[in-house]
């Protein structure tokens, strides 16, 4: 059935999540002697490391240190407070690794954050890395939070120690395929993937949404995450005609598929999925994105009364660090707070301790309120969808 994406299909459809709200607690000022008579000396301190992995190199390098600027500014922020783990204050050190997107590296730097004992991980950002470094840390017992792998497979494992804050590939696939028939009139739709476990991912189940609405699909073809010439497979889809050309992979090769789509008159809706959801895809397609042209969804999102919190930490982490947030910080700044508030539940960052904490928090973070399901996904995740007017990322809805 398709569904239809009228303002007042779309306002129901965005749901206020109701959660407890779970702050961590501000450090007491002070102790009375008597009330705890086994604490630790005063300033006594524990040391706890985090890891975070991204790719800081390579083509999607600006998404890889959007992430891990999100994880320092929150490991700053929880310094700064004296956050308290039992009766220690914490100090948080950022063990950060580049994985280059690759699944090699991603595995080799798994191991050596596994080897430098880090007590939780924030990460990967790929899905490609994501899940072959989850089996690591789930032999080692590390929990770990990706905040933007989106492929179901990571959360499938029958892993313990995988956590995600952001929706799924089916959550995105089949609402953007439903949208691309419903909404945008595609009945005849091409797909391009880049190979990726995200890419193929996403773009599988965008196409079992589109055939479930009755589009059509005219083409589907092939390229990889470092790819820059599209002009075969473009004129090849050109000739079938789609009124919806589907992209999935990464904002890095979205950009100059649209470019050279524009040069070769193929002028369709483009759609994607969070991979391309970024303000850098206007730089990248340069003056090749018509107004309304490229439709996608980040795999996340606030509305109501939770946006102006979301937009504090995007003004703030600009004000900071001189850059606007790419795509996924706030999700990473999230997952690492959730990190700390799981320990300081538990009374101890000893990933033994503070799982058990973890797989049942409920903590209102600036992304929203996060609590898990039985296998590490956000529960009640939501989805923004974005088109671009003037080169810039504008909001169309928040669904769930
Ligand atoms: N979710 C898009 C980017 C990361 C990934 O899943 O590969």
């Amino acid at each position: 059935m398709q569904l239809k994406w009228t303002a007042v299909a779309l306002a129901a459809m965005v749901l206020v999540a109701c959660g407890k709200k779970d702050e961590p607690a501000p450090a007491p000022a002070s102790a009375p002697a008597a009330a705890a008579p086994a604490a630790a000396p005063a300033g006594e301190t524990v040391t706890v490391r985090i890891g975070h992995v991204g790719p800081t190199s390579g083509p999607i390098a600006h998404l890889g240190k959007d992430n891990e600027l999100g994880a320092r500014m929150a490991i700053e922020e929880l310094n700064a407070a004296g956050f308290k783990i039992g009766d220690k204050t914490a100090k948080f050190e950022l063990l950060a690794e580049d994985d280059a997107a690759d699944p090699k590296q991603g595995t080799s730097v798994a191991q050596k954050l596994v080897d430098s004992k880090v007590h939780g991980v924030v990460g990967h950002l790929n899905s490609g890395t994501t899940i072959p470094a989850s089996k690591i840390y789930s032999d080692a017992g590390i929990p770990q939070i990706s905040p933007s792998a989106t492929n179901p497979k990571y959360t499938r494992q029958g892993f313990k120690t995988a956590f995600r804050v952001v929706a799924d590939d089916v959550h995105l696939g089949s609402t953007l395929g439903k949208y691309a028939v419903g909404e945008l009139a595609g009945k005849s739709v091409a797909v391009i993937d880049d190979r990726t476990a995200y890419g193929q991912g996403v773009a599988e189940e965008f196409e079992k949404a589109v055939k479930a609405a009755n589009g059509t699909l005219i083409g589907h073809e092939f390229t990889t995450d470092k790819s820059t010439d599209f002009n075969a497979i473009l004129t090849k889809l050109k000739g079938a005609k789609p009124d919806v050309l589907f992209y999935g992979g990464m904002d890095a090769v979205a950009g100059p598929m649209l470019r050279q789509a524009k040069q070769l008159g193929l002028t369709v809706k483009f759609m994607g999925g969070d991979g391309i959801c970024t303000n850098e895809l206007s730089k990248l397609a340069g003056d090749a994105m018509a107004d309304g042209q490229v439709v996608c969804a980040e795999a996340g999102g606030v509305d109501g009364d939770l946006k102006p919190g979301l937009d504090k930490f995007k003004t703030d982490f600009q004000a900071k660090y001189n850059v606007d947030v790419k795509l996924y910080a706030p999700y990473v700044y999230d997952a690492v707070k959730v990190l700390a508030t799981a320990m300081q539940k538990a009374g101890s960052p000893e990933p033994e301790k503070y799982l058990p904490e973890l797989a049942k928090i409920e903590y209102k973070g600036i992304t929203g309120n996060i609590a898990f399901d039985e296998k590490g996904d956000i529960k009640n995740g939501a989805l923004t969808l974005y088109t671009y007017k003037g080169g810039q990322r504008e909001q169309l809805a928040v669904v769930r």
